[in-house]
């Protein structure tokens, strides 16, 4: 093989390493009323329609040191007592925190035992179905696991609480025989397109120009 062609198949390759690196990303679906309510923390009902507790969607996304994690619901985020939305990634080395309750939204980037955190993070912003946060990455930003809720809970004024949990098996009713919904939640823990494509224009560009070298 002529040197040229070593050339080419080192530029390919580094695209890749490259392209592995740039983004990562993780979304978890979730069905639509499939709201659990409950009466005094008992009494499981599964399947309700609360739509501005019903969780649609949690996805991160990471590219380069900037971390995105979105909570999307069906109906309206509630800016009011007694909705509380929260949305969380564990990565390697920390965890990332949307929560909002009674209309107060904030983050958190903190290790698993809490006993190390930043101060210094972005505001939550708020949109019609989503509440989102844009955080600089700390460490390694490697995704372990994403996960969230809704909830609707006022025990003065009503027992009822109003909760959907994404995934299904976060949600309180898993430990009662409720035949819960698995099958709700689609989860996929690689990544996307995007490096499929990058992996796929790589090999392709390599195989082209080696061709012509022929
Ligand atoms: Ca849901």
């Amino acid at each position: 093989m002529k040197f040229w062609n070593y050339g080419i198949i080192i530029v390919c390759v580094s695209m890749l390493v490259l392209s592995s690196g740039v983004v990562s990303a993780q979304t978890i679906s979730d069905g639509q009323n499939d709201v659990i309510k409950s009466q005094m923390g008992s009494s499981f009902q599964t399947n309700q329609t609360k739509p501005d507790v019903d969780v649609k969607q949690i996805t991160c996304t990471i590219t380069g040191d900037t971390l995105t994690l979105e909570l999307e619901i069906y109906g309206t985020i509630q800016q009011i007592s007694p909705y509380t939305y929260y949305a969380a990634v564990n990565t390697t080395d920390y965890q990332y925190i949307i929560i909002m309750g009674d209309g107060h939204a904030s983050t958190i980037v903190a290790d698993p035992a809490g006993s190390d955190y930043f101060l210094d993070n972005p505001e939550p912003i708020v949109g019609e179905h989503t509440i989102s946060a844009v955080f600089e990455t700390h460490g390694n930003a490697t995704i372990v696991e994403i996960f969230g809720y809704a909830k609707y809970s006022s025990i003065s004024i009503s027992p009822d609480m109003y909760q959907d949990w994404a995934p299904d098996s976060r949600g309180p009713e898993v430990s009662f025989d409720t035949g819960g919904d698995a099958s709700k939640t689609t989860s996929n823990p690689s990544t996307p397109g995007f490096e499929a494509i990058a992996a796929i224009a790589a090999i392709g560009i390599a195989f082209i120009l080696l061709k012509r070298r022929k």
